[in-house]
């Protein structure tokens, strides 16, 4: 597989202007007709350049050009172009092509799910469907017809809106739909199976009807509530808070079991995985309804953040999905509790998208080449891509902001463009200059930023330090200074407060924003009247990894004093990170643990202060994951990091046993189930209590867990209690309770995938041999994407211990895995591949036998997802 290079895009030598298509649905062998109405391009030449379709995995059976059939010589087809030697300049091309959705396990173009047909085309899956110029550039309205069986598909459905149906010979009928909006073919859908809907409407800002349908199989009609309810509050939030209204009589959304990613934004037709869409009470976690209110979200604003302003082509793709996954997140701070969701992204974000960085696969959020674009729907392109904008939201304010955004929409609707468009109407409206902030968009790699502060008793002088570094990633060597800005405050040590800050004679007030633009640069702050303790990168101001030498001390005292809650919860990390260093060393070295009384005491104060904010009390109760407390350390020891988190864990249920007792009586309730906030806040409140009770296993934790469980009062509790008895010593009791489980929602696959992942990511030694026999488990297949990522994505991403274990055989399943996938669905193996291509990060022994593992896989026959992710790991 070659790559391909953003300097070599040119615009389209044809670009398409109406598409019509026809598809008779048959499981093995479906005909697509297809009438696209073509034109050249007003700058090429007549002649000078022949039609060049791309068009893969199909059967071509008729082509004609204006109506006549072309002859033998006058196109080619081969495995993933058809050309047509010489055309006019405006015409119309027939085309009549087979394809077999039932043998399509890759989930890319048209498929087959559980008897349901449906397609999936971002990136590039519609060329799998017909011969089309399958890039975003060429925007065509559509008219599709559906032919399908009548007993079977009795629901046809596509883009746009229904305008004629009818029966046909042999019990089928039809549907045709129209799409009026200009599309990429990317955002083509079409659904064909056995589905119910569920019905409701919202009226636009303008006073339009809207109908709203949500179509699921009937045995999961009781799940719809939620994610109906997140549609109309996402579609408000959008108008109240953008400007922008939807534009179609109609907006449907599809579940299905069989889905390579979260959701797919086609136009009025959104797909989505039922994992991503149906809740209940019995059955979803709140982190599930939350996730699935995001994401409702995020493919709903994607309307006009890339369907109506799409992509000029895929080295753009953050343009669609950063903007897109800021606005959810945006959404998401509102509807819920905001500081927790900024915690819980920052969180993610410096876990795995800092890992992403500083592996072999880095990449800039606009990547300058690619050899399979499936790869690149990643945590830089998404998260990092967000992060750009919130910056560039920050830098404006939200007033400028949103004036930059509405002339985005304005000037380019309907069209397909550039994250420098984007960025300049940012730059138009503000009049400010984002040269050297763009940088943020080509390099890749995270920058660190060392502090260093002095404070100067006699001047009253605080003197800050910053210096800059982005380290080389591959393909990048030298990096060039960005445009950072920081957010901060300087806290008085006597008086707790934020102290008034003024830099070059200019007051800033107690929260500011500096700018760091060169490598080093150094920013006096005058009339400081006592000794400060600086909160910098509040709220995460900027995706950098900031350092600051702050003793245990400064980080106890900002603990309890800084008055943005963001760096509240970061100093408990910070100092929760410095205790877990010294136990890292002393589990390494054989010397006895011994617990910091410091992180013990700041624990102490959070147990037994009064809070309303319950949720963000969660946050900061919970200790470091071992993945982020990895991401420190210079040679990754999984044993070492997991004894003394566990340690830690114990050490702090031990001291304060009590007062964890207390917090989780006193947030027990027996009220009926909500997903609002703060019933989630009392909710993950009451269950990290529990699991720090659980650390110590006495009676009457094991109890409470117990009871936990049969209460069954909903599945956050039920699944927390089971997966502590799991994670437990207890068998005893954990047995039964996964048997009885396991028995109960044997007939609900998303309840399963969670029952799978509660095992496989137990710490004690038998995890691996219980992936190989649920492997084995009925409710299991490598075909569905969720089956195999609650299993083996779980093992390998969450179960660190086991997954590295010394032998070699987490490693060597899950190579075996990727080489089954790899034939199956290559989108999915090249994913689960990661945990592998992060083996730089661990011992001499672990790397070798991780290399092993990918050189195994290298000698497999590759698809070029799994291709390109092996070259990059072992170059
Ligand atoms: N824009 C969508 C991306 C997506 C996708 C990409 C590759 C393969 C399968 C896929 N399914 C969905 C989802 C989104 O970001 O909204
Ligand atoms: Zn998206």
């Amino acid at each position: 597989p070659q790559p391909i290079y953003l300097n070599d895009y040119r615009p389209p030598a044809y670009r398409v202007t109406h598409t019509e298509l026809k598809f008779d649905l048959v499981s093995s062998a479906t005909r697509v007709i297809a009438r696209l109405h073509l034109e050249r391009h007003p700058e090429r030449q007549e002649g000078e350049l022949p039609l060049v379709l791309d068009g893969e995995q199909l059967r071509l059976l008729h082509i004609a050009i204006d109506g006549q059939a072309l002859e033998d010589d006058e196109y080619d087809v081969n495995e993933s172009h058809l050309t047509v030697y010489r055309v006019p300049s405006t015409f119309v091309l027939d085309t009549e092509v087979e394809v077999d959705p039932e043998a399509n396990t890759a989930l890319e173009g048209l498929y087959l799910s559980n008897g349901m047909f449906c397609t999936q085309c971002e990136a590039e899956g519609f060329r799998r469907i017909t011969f089309y110029p399958d890039r975003p550039d060429v925007m065509a309205t559509f008219s599709t017809t559906v032919i399908g069986d009548k007993g079977s598909l009795p629901v046809l459905l596509s883009n746009g809106n229904p305008v004629e149906q009818g029966d046909l010979p042999n019990g089928k009928h039809f549907v045709t739909w129209d799409d009026p909006h200009p599309k990429p073919c990317y955002l083509f859908a079409l659904v064909a199976g056995d589905l119910q809907k569920v019905e409701d409407h919202f009226t636009t800002m303008s006073g339009r009807d809207v109908t709203l349908q949500l179509w699921v199989e009937e045995e999961n009609l009781s799940k719809t509530d939620h994610a109906m309810a997140s549609l109309k509050r996402a579609m408000k939030w959008d108008e109240e808070t953008y400007g922008r209204e939807y534009d179609l009589d109609r907006f449907m959304i599809v579940a299905v079991n069989d889905f390579n990613m979260g959701a797919m934004e086609n136009k009025g037709l959104n797909i989505f995985n039922s994992a991503a869409v149906l809740t209940h009470p019995q059955t979803a976690t709140d982190a599930t309804f939350q996730r699935v209110e995001g994401i409702v979200a995020h493919e709903y604003f994607h309307n006009w953040s890339g369907n109506r302003v799409t992509c000029r082509d895929w080295f753009q793709l953050s343009l669609k999905e950063g903007f897109t996954v800021f606005r959810d997140q945006c959404f998401s701070a509102d509807t819920n509790s905001a500081p927790v969701k900024r915690i819980e992204d920052v969180s993610f974000f410096r876990t795995a998208q800092f890992a992403e960085d500083a592996g072999p696969t880095a990449h800039p959020v606009q990547p300058d080449h690619y050899i399979e674009i499936g790869n690149f729907y990643t945590l830089t392109i998404y998260e990092k891509g967000a992060e750009i904008v919130r910056m560039l939201r920050n830098l404006l304010g939200w007033e400028a902001f949103r004036q930059g955004s509405d002339l985005y929409f304005q000037r380019y609707d309907g069209q397909a463009v550039t994250i420098e468009d984007f960025v300049e109407c940012m730059a138009e409206v503000s009049g400010l200059d984002l040269g050297q902030f763009m940088r943020w968009y080509f390099q890749a790699g995270t920058p660190e930023i060392d502090a260093i502060g002095e404070y100067d008793y006699a001047k009253g002088e605080y003197r800050l330090t910053l210096r800059q570094r982005t380290p080389p990633t591959p393909d990048q060597h030298e990096k060039l200074p960005l445009h950072i800005p920081v957010r901060m405050g300087l806290v008085g040590t006597k008086s707790g407060k934020d102290l008034s800050m003024t830099l070059e004679g200019e007051s800033l007030g107690t929260d500011a924003v500096i700018h760091l633009r060169d490598e080093e640069q150094e920013f006096v702050f005058t009339d400081i009247a006592e000794a400060p303790v600086p909160s910098l990168l509040r709220g995460f101001s900027a995706p950098v990894k900031l350092r600051f030498p702050y003793g245990r001390e400064d980080l106890a005292f900002l603990l309890q004093h800084d008055s943005d809650g963001f760096n509240r919860w970061d100093s408990g990390q910070r100092l929760a990170l410095l205790a877990l260093d010294d136990l890292i060393a002393a589990h390494r070295n054989g010397v006895e643990k011994v617990m910091d009384s410091r992180v013990t005491e700041a624990f102490r104060g959070l147990l037994t202060t009064d809070t309303d904010d319950k949720a963000v009390l969660a946050e900061m109760l919970t200790l470091p994951s071992e993945a982020y407390i990895a991401e420190q350390q210079p040679v990754v020891d999984v044993d070492a990091i997991h004894a003394a988190r566990t340690f830690v864990k114990q050490a702090l249920a031990l001291a304060l046993r009590d007062e964890f007792m207390a917090v989780y009586r006193a947030n027990q309730s027996d009220a009926p189930y909500v997903p609002e906030p703060r019933q989630i806040a009392q909710r993950s409140l009451k269950n990290v209590a529990l699991s720090y009770l659980m650390a110590i296993e006495d009676e009457e934790a094991v109890e409470l867990a117990r009871n936990q469980f049969e209460d069954g009062h909903n599945m956050t509790d039920v699944r927390t209690a089971l997966t502590l008895l799991t994670h437990s010593s207890r068998g005893d009791i954990a047995d039964p309770a996964l048997k009885a489980f396991g028995e109960k929602w044997a007939h609900d696959p998303l309840v399963m995938d969670q029952w799978f992942s509660i095992q496989v990511t137990r710490p004690q030694s038998d995890a691996l041999e219980r992936v190989k026999f649920l492997m084995d488990h009925p409710a299991f297949s490598l075909t569905n994407p969720n089956k195999v990522r609650a299993l083996i994505g779980a093992f390998a991403g969450q179960n660190r211990v086991n997954f590295h274990r010394a032998d070699g055989e987490g490693y060597r399943l899950l190579a075996d895995v990727v080489i089954e996938l790899n034939k199956l669905n290559p989108e999915i193996a090249a994913r689960i591949i990661t945990p592998l291509t992060r083996w730089q990060r661990f011992d001499e022994s672990r790397q070798a036998l991780m290399k092993a593992e990918l050189e195994r896989i290298r000698a497999e026959e590759l698809s070029s997802n799994v291709y390109e992710v092996i070259e990059k790991a072992l170059a």
